[in-house]
């Protein structure tokens, strides 16, 4: 396949199948462009980008020479590059793992899914076969948007090719709660290859809510306003919630035979009789089964309604090869023939059910039909029909019903919504939809029709590929902040070149890992050595500024020619004098007061602790279960927050903890001490927690300040570790 040379503005999309569809009739081979939302959608994206295809054609070539030919067409003139599946992989890796394992899994039908080694093991083997078909078709810096379940380890791998390149990843199905998605044998692999992306695109805030949920459950991975930093990386969890073709919807609409095409529906039902209409792919997750009985229940609470409203449900044929889908079909046949044998007369039947795929024409033609939408899903990412639906009711003149766990029931709240689970309800639902006012049905579906018209799918294209743009952008300012041997070759000639040097160091995370018990965190030999050898140097004040309290500094680093900083500042010890000096002289009887509080949290919060300091008191919540962690500090965090309101004291939440101190002391003020002793030419502070923020705020220009670790700063320089901290203080000692 040759390489198709670009510049960065080379999109390319990938799915499990490409917008054409490849099938052979009399020895002919047949391609048909079959464009879904999305290859519409990217439409208007290609003034701007140049977009090519790559997924399964939804065909298996007979031999090497038909491959090529149809890999030829479909690249010419398609812009799409194939990835041939053979027989097994689709077993395995579509029906299997895909459509047996995620599938059911993730839209909560747990007890349908199967965990099969080798289904997983197929799984891995086509994304890498989708990598290597990426690798001949791309460059490092093109963008990808990868889509859905079925390619969910796709992002991962691209990064581990190609690291520069912009990656997106959208899931069309729900991303399912935690406790559901560490069923998964496998959930670590997906987490991973999903957070391969830049940017992970969900239908709703709820899906991505799970989703860093898992993802902090799972690997611990923190997030700050859905973006979480994984070594020198940003990935963005956003909501955005998929529009359908609206210029396509108004084309149709106006079409002279699609209107005689409804007007036609109408007469053959009768102009008196009500039309309720369902479309879905014959599916478990659509509740197919569960929304015929409802109809059943329906039909027999309200006799006065039989021979005046007419069920249509269109249901396409899905996965005909998973065995639960079969099993769905007879189920639903059966239910079908059970009403339509126990209401219908000869001149009425109350199902009138369709099993084919109909041209989009006639389903334009039936949305506009339709009274009544009856979109009743046990599980839905989306589901596009309710909003088909709305966006073919241009008289205003509908009724939408629609189950609350469709990801789309987030936009349309003027429906009915209901819970299919709950027969009655639907069947209220039911009633109320055709017994409606006039003046109800229109206002509901005013706004509703409003929304979907301007969230369409250009708009959510459009949005999507900004999203990654913008997320590269953070990337990219972060990059230029990160401390490169540009940035320490200069601290090192200032450092040099300068004769009254103020060194500024934290402690915990920056001149020492964290671990799971502060007093763990001992200083280790080298850490001793460098710090004496900086402090002996004539030039230099090394000041070691924390949070920890007096006893602990003193007998830690004590021994060392160095000012110290206790418990953010209350306590200082400045050379040469080298006496511990308080700084704050208030009464501590708040102590008392607030220590029950969190004594609560730590018999509450099981692996978190209370630490009492001499002006302090602080709530670790460090070796806590993440999620639960960080739940109750936030919590802790609202109830202090009120309880110290207009008192003396600050509440503070650093790194996975949350202190009560003093107010008006912080790092930033204990620095001032120091910076205001001398004039000081080279300054250098370090520091990794939002307290340093403080210190990084107080220094005066031309100071250099390092943030350790990823995440909004004050600092000039981001280092990545404790560890890369330590080579710099190598360095500077050898000075
Ligand atoms: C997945 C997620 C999410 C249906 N019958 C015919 C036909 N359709 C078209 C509809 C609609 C689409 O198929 C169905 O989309 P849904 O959103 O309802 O459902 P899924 O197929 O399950 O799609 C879903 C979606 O991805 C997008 O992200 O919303 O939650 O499960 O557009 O019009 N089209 C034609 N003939 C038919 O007989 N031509």
């Amino acid at each position: 396949m040759g390489k198709n040379k670009s510049s960065k503005n080379k999109l390319i999309i990938i799915s499990n199948r490409l917008p054409v569809t490849v099938s052979r009739k009399k020895n002919q081979i047949i391609i048909k462009e079959s464009p879904g939302g999305l290859a519409t959608g990217l439409r208007s994206l290609k003034q701007k980008k140049k977009v090519l295809f790559i997924g399964w054609p939804g065909y298996i070539p007979r031999n090497s020479r038909e491959k090529k030919y149809i890999q030829e067409c479909l690249i010419n003139d398609h812009q799409c590059y194939p990835v041939f599946l053979s027989r097994p992989e689709l077993e395995k890796y579509y029906y299997g793992f895909s459509n047996r394992t995620i599938w059911p899994l993730f839209h909560y039908f747990s007890s349908l899914s199967t965990f099969e080694e080798l289904e997983w093991k197929s799984y891995q083997k086509v994304n890498q076969k989708f990598l290597h078909i990426i690798m001949e078709t791309a460059e490092p810096d093109n963008t990808f948007w990868v889509h859905d379940y079925h390619l969910m380890l796709l992002p991962e791998l691209i990064r581990k090719v190609f690291p520069e390149s912009s990656i997106g990843f959208f899931l069309h199905i729900p991303f399912p709660s935690s406790e559901i998605f560490r069923i998964l044998p496998w959930r670590t692999e997906i987490l991973e290859g999903l957070l391969g992306a830049d940017l992970i695109g969900f239908h709703t805030y709820e899906y991505a809510r799970h989703f860093l949920s898992s993802s902090l459950r799972l690997l611990g991975y923190e997030h700050e306003f859905g973006s979480i930093s994984i070594n020198n990386r940003i990935v963005r969890v956003d909501n955005f919630p998929m529009g359908i073709d609206v210029e396509k919807n108004n084309r149709l609409l106006a079409d002279p035979e699609v209107q005689r095409e409804t007007e036609h529906c109408r007469k053959l039902l009768g102009e008196e009789n009500k039309i309720i209409l369902s479309v879905d792919r014959l599916d478990y997750s659509k509740g197919i089964p569960q929304r015929l009985k409802a109809f059943e229940l329906f039909l027999s609470k309200n006799r006065e309604w039989h021979e005046k409203t007419t069920y249509i449900m269109l249901c396409v044929p899905s996965r005909t090869k998973v065995s639960h889908y079969r099993l769905l079909k007879e189920e639903i046949d059966r239910l079908v023939g059970k009403i339509n044998g126990r209401f219908g007369t000869a001149s009425w039947t109350p199902v009138n059910y369709i099993y084919r795929s109909r041209p989009f024409k006639k389903l334009i033609s039936l949305y506009s039909a339709a009274d009544i939408a009856l979109v009743t899903p046990v599980r839905d990412g989306m589901n596009l029909v309710a909003k088909e639906y709305v966006a073919a009711k241009k008289d205003h003149n509908g009724v939408l019903i629609l189950s609350g766990t469709a990801g789309s029931a987030e936009e349309l709240g003027e429906a009915l919504i209901v819970n299919i689970h709950n027969k009655n309800e639907v069947v209220d639902a039911i009633k109320k939809a055709l017994t409606m006012p006039q003046q109800e049905k229109i206002s509901r579906m005013k706004i509703m029709r409003k929304r979907i018209m301007e969230y369409d799918i250009k708009h959510w294209t459009q949005s999507f590929i900004k999203s990654i743009e913008e997320t590269k952008n953070i990337q990219a300012s972060r990059e230029h902040r990160k401390l490169n041997q540009h940035g320490k070759t200069e601290i090192l000639s200032q450092y040099k070149k300068s004769k009254k040097r103020l060194l500024l160091f934290d402690y915990d995370g920056t001149l020492i890992s964290f671990s799971k018990k502060p007093e763990d965190a001992r200083p280790d030999k080298e850490l001793k050595r460098l710090l004496i050898s900086l402090s002996k140097k004539t030039n230099n004040h090394v000041v070691i500024i924390s949070g920890r309290d007096r006893n602990t500094m003193e007998q830690w680093l004590g021994d060392i020619n160095c000012s110290l900083v206790a418990e953010h500042g209350s306590w200082l010890k400045i050379l040469p004098k080298g006496e511990w000096e308080r700084q704050v002289s208030i009464p501590f009887q708040w102590k008392y007061r607030i220590m029950p509080i969190l004594k609560n949290y730590e018999s509450r919060v099981p692996g978190s602790f209370v630490e009492e300091k001499e002006f302090g008191l602080a709530w670790h919540y460090r070796n806590t279960s993440p999620e639960l962690g960080k739940m109750r500090s936030h919590e802790l965090y609202d109830n202090l927050n009120e309880f110290l309101a207009n008192t003396s004291l600050q509440l503070m939440h650093g790194k996975k903890v949350i202190e009560v101190r003093i107010a008006g002391i912080n790092k930033g003020v204990s620095a001032d001490h120091f910076l205001r002793m001398k004039d000081w030419d080279f300054i250098l502070a370090l520091g990794d927690d939002w307290t340093d923020e403080d210190l990084f705020k107080a220094l005066p220009e031309g100071a250099f300040s390092i943030k350790i670790g990823y995440g909004p700063t004050e600092a000039g320089f981001y280092i990545e570790s404790p560890t890369a901290c330590r080579a710099l203080l190598r360095e500077l000692s050898k000075s």
